[in-house]
């Protein structure tokens, strides 16, 4: 049996700049005296794909050096959500964690979000929405208004506080449980919160304050607000089809009643003006 128990997923595409910080800091923080994690334990999975910008020569530089990190480098298939869901099937860990390549997931963090889950706390949140946590400081004013919005949009999916934060990690035997995962989907964490059928008590919150971009770019665009409505429209649907169908006949029939309403008001004026002339 192997001693990794372990394993942190970071999708990565052209983030060069960014993966030799990134592993040196999470196992420099598994190092600490009074982590609850032995940076023996884990393993780093980099899901990147076809970047070619040096993140494989980097990574490889960086098992040289001993830190138990990897590179799977994808060819014929992209996008965030199936790099994370193809890191997780190949993960040797029994809790599993995703984290951005970009330092906005501070690497500190990364023992207790490890830590924070057990057979009873199947998933871990990294959650900017809690006491105490400077939330999104530094952020532009759009984006914290498209993430409040976002968050807003998901409460009846969820009860977690902050399924978009994308720092989040889940057990094994609950990812294998999985069920029709929408590998184009925006957001992997709400996916598998839904799909998983993750009841409150048994996510694990952990808050932490997002970190600033290091290097590179974002590859946010204007398309991922569509793709997110795409996403929250399967996912209402998936948990919700009943109340879905109901809302769409309720609309349907007070629309049918208020066409009807209008119908005989105007209808009635008409009466009166014929009368008049
Ligand atoms: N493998 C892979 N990683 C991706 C893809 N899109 C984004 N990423 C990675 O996913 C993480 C989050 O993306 P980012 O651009 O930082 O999104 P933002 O934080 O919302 O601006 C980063 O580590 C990206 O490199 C993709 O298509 N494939
Ligand atoms: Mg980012």
């Amino acid at each position: 049996m192997s001693g990794i128990h372990y394993s942190v997923v970071v999708p990565a595409y052209r983030e060069n700049g960014n993966l030799r910080p990134l592993v040196t800091r999470i196992f420099g923080a598994l190092s600490q005296a009074g982590s609850p994690v032995s940076p023996h334990e884990v393993e780093v999975i980099v899901v990147d794909d076809n970047s070619r910008d040096g993140s494989v020569e980097t990574v490889d530089d960086l098992r040289r050096e001993g830190y138990n990190v990897r590179i799977i480098v994808r060819t014929t298939e992209r996008g965030l959500s199936s790099a994370v869901v193809r890191g997780f099937r190949e993960a040797q860990g029994d809790n599993m964690l995703c984290m951005d390549a970009d330092l906005q997931h501070p690497p500190e963090y990364v023992p207790a979000m490890l830590a924070s889950m057990s057979p009873t706390k199947q998933f871990a949140l990294g959650t900017r929405y809690a006491k105490g946590v400077a939330i999104d400081e530094g952020w532009p004013l759009y984006r914290r208004v498209i993430s409040n919005g976002a968050r807003l949009l998901a409460l009846p999916l969820t009860s977690a506080s902050d399924p978009m934060s994308g720092f989040f990690g889940i057990r094994k035997e609950t990812f294998l449980k999985a069920r029709n995962l929408n590998s184009d989907g925006f957001k992997i964490a709400l996916d598998l919160l839904v799909k998983c059928n993750i009841p409150a008590k048994a996510i694990a919150e952990v808050p932490f304050s997002f970190g600033v971009r290091a290097e590179g770019e974002s590859k946010l665009t204007g398309k991922v607000m569509i793709r997110y409505l795409e996403q929250l429209a399967e996912l209402y649907w998936y948990r919700h089809s009943g109340l879905v169908i109901f809302l769409a006949i309720f609309l349907f029939v007070l629309f049918v009643f208020f066409a009807q309403t209008l119908l005989s008001w105007y209808g009635g004026f008409d009466d009166q003006s014929q009368g008049r002339y």
